[in-house]
């Protein structure tokens, strides 16, 4: 991948969920344009470790870790906790407590988060509803719910302690599109780690929400804060669209949900006329 810009961050960037399909993406991608990495997961790196960066295992469920990781940090790109719907009880600890963690780190360091938000916190939208940054917050499960909390705090901690944040709601992260849904929500891993460059690198955020997904014609998603960062993507699912032709669940539900398949799950409502 080709690095869009030269400037080296004048502080350490910290990632969390380093060891995650997407924070190995972020660290070699971020590595290879010889940025300081501080890199955490609770899983093990299991990549190479770009020269001047370091590893250290931290659960985000511990304050004082999170705490002692940041120090001397300016950006923290949170990629860590759960990133799939599951029991409450599974998502608590590290999307809401660690979470706070995160954040606190941030005001004590100063530093600016990128928080990898998600399409699950708006995803019982209809897919007819071309979606802006401002609209209503609609999770799809205690998944999204986090996401969801995790803008809200963002929120909180800009207006009361001038902590920058930019919320990335991320749509269908991965190497190509799997589903016809994928044509609307793909974001492709180097239009990803851009976006984690220009985040770092703009020269103020606020707090704000940027839509995850590359140029794809089918988006349903519009108006967000990427010209304020100065970023774009790059690339489109529309290239796929003949290899996801046809790929459809079936399940009303699903099909009528930004969110998709996470709609469905445990889903006990009568599904209501368009
Ligand atoms: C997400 O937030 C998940 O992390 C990912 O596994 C996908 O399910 C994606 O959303 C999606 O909606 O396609």
């Amino acid at each position: 991948m080709e690095p869009t810009l030269s400037t080296i961050p004048a502080r350490p960037v910290l990632l969390t969920g380093a060891s995650g399909n997407l924070g190995r993406q972020i660290t070699a991608y971020l590595g290879s344009l010889g940025w300081t990495l501080r890199l955490t997961d609770i899983a093990p790196f299991p990549d190479a470790i770009p020269a001047g960066s370091s590893f250290t295992k931290v659960d985000l469920s511990n304050g004082v870790d999170v705490l002692r990781i940041a120090e001397g940090c300016g950006m923290i790109l949170h990629f860590g906790g759960v990133s799939v719907e599951r029991p409450f009880e599974e998502v608590l600890g590290p999307n809401i407590s660690g979470l706070y963690h995160i954040y606190e780190a941030a005001r004590r360091e100063g530093a600016r988060v990128l928080f990898a938000s998600s399409n699950h916190s708006i995803g019982f939208h209809e897919r007819a509803t071309k979606l802006d940054d401002d609209c209503e917050f609609r999770p799809d499960g205690y998944y999204g719910l986090s996401k969801a909390y995790g803008e809200l705090m963002g929120r909180m901690y800009w207006f009361k302690h001038g902590v920058e944040n930019v919320n990335v709601r991320i749509g269908s992260c991965f190497p190509a599109p799997t589903e016809e849904r994928g044509l609307s929500t793909w974001l492709s891993f180097a239009d990803l780690c851009r976006l984690c460059e220009r985040a770092t690198l703009a020269p103020s955020t606020g707090a704000c929400v940027i839509w995850g997904a590359s140029a794809n014609t089918r988006s349903f998603w519009g108006n967000d804060a990427r010209t304020a960062i100065d970023w774009a993507p790059l690339d489109s699912a529309d290239v796929y669209a003949n290899q996801v032709a046809g790929k459809v669940s079936g399940n009303p539900v699903i099909e009528r949900y930004q969110g998709g398949a996470y709609t469905a799950m445990e889903y006990t409502r009568k599904l209501p006329p368009v």
